[in-house]
């Protein structure tokens, strides 16, 4: 038959409304015996309530943020076997109850005054030593959290120790600046054992530092104890954590009271970062490095945004399946991946296609093309006509060179025209920008592309050349394939792909003619450009392509 628990918030000392950092169930979750409910956190601990039996959650009355004291009402607990009695406390942590017992103790309040540490103060610097910690002696530092010359503030931690039992973080008892540094992670410290020294403190009063306890360790071997820890080290007893080992990794992430707070002041969620400390422990660190790499373009690129509710693509180990090697991306490759998957999840991209018939315009090119080399002129190839196309074809479509205002509200119209052109080079995609293309004949227009281009494979863009687009072509014309769907490169709201034309049997009425169809991709911004001016727009452009001339017009 079932039974329901009502679990409160037990003795916590002398500390009231405390903030409640953490909820780690849910209403119909099943837990652990000793599995920890909520995260409570004062300004001097943190503490665990756990379960105080196996069962299941019913009625959560606490959220993240309520501030709660000893007595308050967390949740029931429907368990399979008959409750007894309720005992809260650490006080009764000597012959446990199945009460909701708060762990670990808060120190210094709710625990006995650590003993004084004997410190020596001289003018303005004070030495910090380890506190009483209990029956403790040899337990390893596992993070030395500050170095010489760091000031620091009153409270803030300087050390974590961890035992087999649990986590403690030792404060700086006064803010100052930290020399002769005394400690590494890895040595073993006992009470008394020096810490540092901290000068520039407010008042050079004898130190007493005392130690807090911190988050639970998982994953600790030892079997259950029956002595309670001493108070100031009553983080977690060996029975609890072996609870806490058998938890997913991912329900509690394991890091002291420091890094939870670093990570929330950061929006890190601490059960996505991977733990470097010793049994996996999650160090500031490792919130650093979680944030450096989500800010890099490549990871930008590849996985989602933190809150952005895109699903993050999951790593997958290839080298399970085979043999691989992993190589750096170039500089521009990882640049332009950002910009991209930047336009691809923030416009809302409609691909127009169509065909232009450019068997006129490309016999003009090529004689032209001829004369121009015969006079030491540049190349005339596809690109420079059109670019001056596109530019006029803009002209009369003016919502094809414009730009979204921030917020959308409004629709920015621009009196120039600068044209860009994709350009692939050994190190990725670039994208110069041709200026004032109204002002220009096609010879010019062909000059600059050319250098652009050349200086784009030898890596010499500057920034400013590649600034200031209105509207952008993709020319695949000289590679093959038909048609394709190009990204808008935003802020502009459309971008034209060019393919390789191809001779094609047309019927112009009377029978199929031969013609040299050159294909057309048109993505645009659907929150700029309707549906209806992007058909306008493409075969406007066929019709300047199919007959040069109306370019003059
Ligand atoms: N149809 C048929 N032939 C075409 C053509 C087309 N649409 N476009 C170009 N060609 C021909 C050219 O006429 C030239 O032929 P000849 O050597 O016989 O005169 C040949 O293909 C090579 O031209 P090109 O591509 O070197 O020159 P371009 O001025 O047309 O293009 C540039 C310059 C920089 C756009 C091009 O070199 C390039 O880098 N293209 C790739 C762009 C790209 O990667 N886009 C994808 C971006 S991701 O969306």
């Amino acid at each position: 038959m079932a039974h329901t628990i009502d679990v409160k918030v037990p003795d916590i000392g002398d500390y009231h409304d405390v903030p409640v950092i953490e909820v780690l169930v849910k209403d119909g979750e099943t837990v652990a015996k000793d599995q920890p409910l909520v995260v409570l956190e004062s300004d001097k601990a943190t503490m665990e309530v756990p379960a105080p039996a196996a069962g299941t959650v019913r009625g959560l009355k606490v959220k993240l943020g309520d501030k709660i004291s000893a007595g308050s009402a967390i949740c029931a607990l429907e368990t399979a076997a008959a409750p007894e009695p309720v005992v809260a406390g650490p006080a009764q942590a000597a012959t446990p109850p199945p009460a909701a017992v708060a762990k670990p103790a808060p120190a210094p309040a709710a625990a006995p005054a650590p003993a004084a540490v004997p410190a020596t103060a001289s003018a303005g610097s004070s030495e910090v030593r380890i506190p009483d910690i209990g029956d403790y002696k040899g337990v390893p530092v596992i993070e030395v959290l500050v170095k010489d010359g760091d000031s620091v503030a009153k409270d803030q931690p300087l050390v974590v120790l961890e035992s087999d039992k649990a986590t403690m973080e030792v404060p700086a008892p006064t803010a100052g600046v930290v020399s002769g540094l005394a400690l590494k992670a890895g040595d073993k410290v006992s009470q008394g054992d020096r810490v540092c020294v901290l000068t520039g403190a407010a008042e050079s009063a004898p130190i007493l530092a005392a130690a807090r306890p911190s988050a639970a360790v998982p994953g600790a071997t030892s079997s259950p104890d029956p002595t309670p820890a001493p108070p100031s080290l009553a983080g977690r007893t060996a029975g609890q954590t072996a609870i806490q080992g058998s938890l997913p990794s991912s329900a509690v992430p394991y890091a002291g009271p420091a890094t939870r707070k670093f990570a929330r002041e950061l929006g890190v969620d601490l059960a996505q970062v991977q733990g470097s400390g010793p049994r996996g422990r999650i160090v500031i660190e490792d919130v650093q490095n979680f944030v450096k790499q989500r800010m890099t373009p490549a990871a930008a690129a590849t996985s989602a945004v933190p809150g952005s509710g895109i699903p993050p693509i999951p790593p997958v180990d290839f080298a399970l399946f085979g043999k691989i090697e992993t190589k750096p991306l170039a500089r521009i490759r990882k640049l332009s991946a950002q910009f991209l998957h930047r336009s691809w999840v923030n416009v809302p991209h409609v691909t127009q296609f169509d065909e232009a018939d450019i068997t006129e315009l490309e016999a003009f090119r090529k004689q032209q093309s001829e004369e121009s080399a015969a006079t030491g002129g540049p190349k005339l190839t596809l690109l420079p006509f059109l670019m001056k196309t596109v530019g006029v074809a803009m002209k009369q479509y003016p919502e094809f060179n414009a730009s979204l205002a921030p917020g959308g509200e409004n629709l920015i119209l621009k009196k120039y025209c600068h044209i860009g052109f994709a350009a692939d080079t050994p190190n990725g995609l670039v994208v110069p920008v041709v200026r004032d293309v109204w002002n220009k004949g096609i010879a010019e227009l062909a000059a600059e592309c050319a250098a652009l281009a050349k200086k784009a494979r030898d890596g010499k863009l500057k920034p400013d050349e590649m600034k200031g687009g209105c509207f952008s072509i993709s020319s695949l014309g000289g590679i093959g394939g038909s048609h394709f769907t190009p990204i808008v490169n935003a802020p502009e709201v459309a971008i034209l792909g060019v393919s390789k034309s191809q001779m094609k049997p047309v019927w112009d009425g009377q029978q199929f003619a031969p013609r040299l169809m050159c294909p057309l991709s048109l993505s645009y911004d659907h929150r700029v450009i309707d549906g209806a001016s992007a058909a306008r727009f493409i075969v406007h452009l066929v019709k300047l392509l199919s007959d040069m001339r109306r370019v003059l017009l």
